[in-house]
């Protein structure tokens, strides 16, 4: 979670409050120019950490230290995601096997992988984005059902909801690796970068090793100050987690250091009259495609799967 750990300590205090004022203006300038959401997040996490007075090294080499960091990200500086409430546009519509009771989605090297659920109709998928055709499929034994999935390095992740049970498969040849165990209910998990992120189906999203799948943290996902339930599918999009929320058409958009809700988008008119025929179920997965910026979603048992632009909401 890049500076989310707490390793600087016992800096100079007039020092540490002339790094706040100006990490605090360097936060609202980038926050206004809108000009690279990496540089305000780091800005936003140091003056958090200072604010804590949880100072390891010296301010100095703190300085420096953001110093290279900001450097570098204005070299690299990415569209910034604007975490305010969204509308969308639909860029593209793709068939969607509409016996797939989506409940993990994810987009990797230019493919699709999915998670279908359900007792005895729970699989692992990879699928062609286009066509929609099943490539891959490892069927899950019927007293499984499948949820999230993500892939981490060169290995899949794939949760179940109740058995307490999580899959760890080869990315490519669906073979299985291993399998760990967590207390609670699996419902989404994504990743980012650092360390996997699940949810249970309450407001808490949990942080887990990626290489030990044990926890080192939570988080509780908040909305004024309420806990938002029922937190599903999962993706971490330039550094926000976006959440599916069980029985709603709406996505949230969760600051991950914080666990607020930075935003929601209303996709309740996303699937036609005319698509929600027979056992279409309610919107369920979020794809992020990193390399070429596409953002996909669809729903379980849906026929079809879109990719969306997000439109701020004025
Ligand atoms: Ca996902």
């Amino acid at each position: 979670m890049g500076f989310r750990s707490d390793f600087i300590e016992g800096a100079d205090a007039g020092a540490s409050r002339h790094l706040e004022g100006w990490l605090s203006e360097c936060l609202d300038v980038w926050q206004a120019g809108r000009r690279g959401l990496k540089l305000v997040r780091i800005c936003k996490t140091a003056k958090q950490m200072i604010m804590n007075r949880r100072l390891r090294v010296t301010a100095l080499g703190f300085w420096a230290l953001v110093s290279i960091v900001l450097i570098c990200s204005c070299s690299t500086a990415e569209e910034p995601l604007n975490p305010a409430n969204c509308t969308y546009r639909i860029i593209n519509t793709y068939p969607h096997d509409q016996e797939a009771f989506t409940q993990g989605l994810v987009f990797h090297d230019g493919s699709l992988y999915e998670s279908t659920g359900l007792k005895g109709s729970s699989s692992l998928r990879r699928v062609d984005l286009e066509t929609g055709d099943v490539l891959e499929i490892h069927e899950m034994p019927d007293h499984l059902f499948g949820e999230g999935i993500t892939i981490y390095k060169d290995n899949i992740v794939q949760l179940t909801w109740k058995a307490n049970i999580g899959y760890v498969y080869d990315k490519d040849s669906f073979q299985l690796l291993q399998t760990f165990s967590y207390p609670t209910e699996g419902w989404g998990i994504t990743h980012d970068g650092e360390q996997l992120i699940m949810s249970d189906g309450t407001s808490i999203l949990h942080f887990l090793d990626p290489e030990t799948y044990e926890e080192t943290g939570r988080i509780e996902v908040l909305y004024s100050g309420n806990p938002v339930v029922n937190l599903n599918e999962l993706e971490y999009i330039r550094g926000y987690i976006f959440s599916n929320v069980w029985l709603t058409d709406n996505i949230i958009i969760i600051d991950p250091f914080t666990g607020q809700v930075e935003g929601w988008i209303d996709m309740h008119e996303l699937l036609s009259e005319e698509d929600q025929q027979g056992n279409v179920n309610v919107l369920n997965g979020i794809a992020y495609d990193s390399e070429h910026d596409r953002l996909f979603v669809t729903g379980k048992l849906w026929p079809k799967l879109f990719e969306i632009e997000l439109i701020p909401e004025e």
